[in-house]
């Protein structure tokens, strides 16, 4: 069985990073273990949520892990609590990150137009670094915009998109994803490969502001690469996977605020993987 480490918060109501990224890579058959950054008692949506870094244990969990030959199949990070754990994060990638080790950053700080509470713009310079070590990185347009330094735009073009990929490009990232991209009555991703390749995926847009979905597209995504799908194929079982997540959390007229039922269409994912 492949094993992958989930770098970021456990929000404890909520619904996103950990508590998606467990039992999404678990039901792709992956073995899934943790880093978790931060303990908050809900995500940033809800007033008042508590704060605890976790910094601090982060080297602990490193050494013994390498005292004991740990390796992974993937890394998959996601919130980081503070700009000291990026440092950190940089170094469990060198000293995990063997050669056929798959690394995915989502680097979650931002969405639509806005910086989540606890980020400011030395976090989205700082972050920029991290991803030139990752494989992957699937920003949503708002982090992308941020991390290339260029004007949020919510209305966007292939002309603003393919600017930013030129920018991250020269910053040394390999792999771009950006999510939530929307273009006419349509939302998907963007991608641009190391060698240039480019594809798309777009659906009907489904207006629907839940928290946690880009988590949920960052988990599907890797899951799928470490189930030996191409980018394109897994990048288009993610796609599906929201858009098929965000349609039931819809229909159920009792569905929680803040974030998606995603727990009733992992039989979908299941089915999808066979
Ligand atoms: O879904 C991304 C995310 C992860 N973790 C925490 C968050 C958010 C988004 O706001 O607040 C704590």
């Amino acid at each position: 069985m492949k094993r992958i480490v989930s770098i970021q918060d456990i929000s404890c109501i909520g619904k996103c990073s950990q508590t998606i990224a467990l039992p999404v890579l678990s039901a792709m058959g992956i073995e899934t273990s943790i880093i978790p950054t931060a303990i908050l008692s809900a995500h940033t949506m809800f007033p008042d949520f508590t704060f605890r870094d976790l910094s601090e244990d982060i080297p602990q969990i490193k050494k013994h892990w390498l005292s004991q030959g740990v390796t992974f199949d993937g890394i998959l990070t996601g919130y980081l609590g503070s700009v000291r754990q990026i440092e950190m994060i940089s170094e469990i990638y060198r000293d995990f990150g063997a050669d056929d080790t798959v690394i995915v950053l989502d680097p979650v700080f931002a969405d639509k137009g806005r910086i989540y509470p606890g980020f400011d713009m030395e976090y989205a310079g700082a972050i920029a670094g991290l991803c030139s070590q990752a494989d992957y990185i699937v920003p949503n347009i708002t982090e992308a915009a941020y991390i290339a330094g260029v004007p949020y735009r919510d209305v966007c073009d292939m002309d603003y998109i393919e600017n930013i990929f030129d920018i991250l490009t020269q910053k040394g990232v390999k792999n771009t994803i950006i999510t939530s991209v929307h273009i006419g009555d349509e939302n998907g991703i963007v991608c641009r490969l190391s060698d240039n390749r480019r594809f798309s995926v777009f659906r009907k847009n489904i207006d629907a502001p839940f928290h946690g979905t880009g988590d949920l597209f960052a988990s599907t995504f890797t899951g799928a690469l470490l189930n030996n799908f191409s980018t394109k194929v897994a990048a288009e079982l993610a796609v599906d996977y929201v858009n098929e997540t965000l349609t039931a959390t819809l229909k159920n007229n009792k569905h929680n605020w803040y974030g998606v039922d995603f727990e009733t269409t992992l039989p979908y994912l299941i089915d999808r993987l066979r």
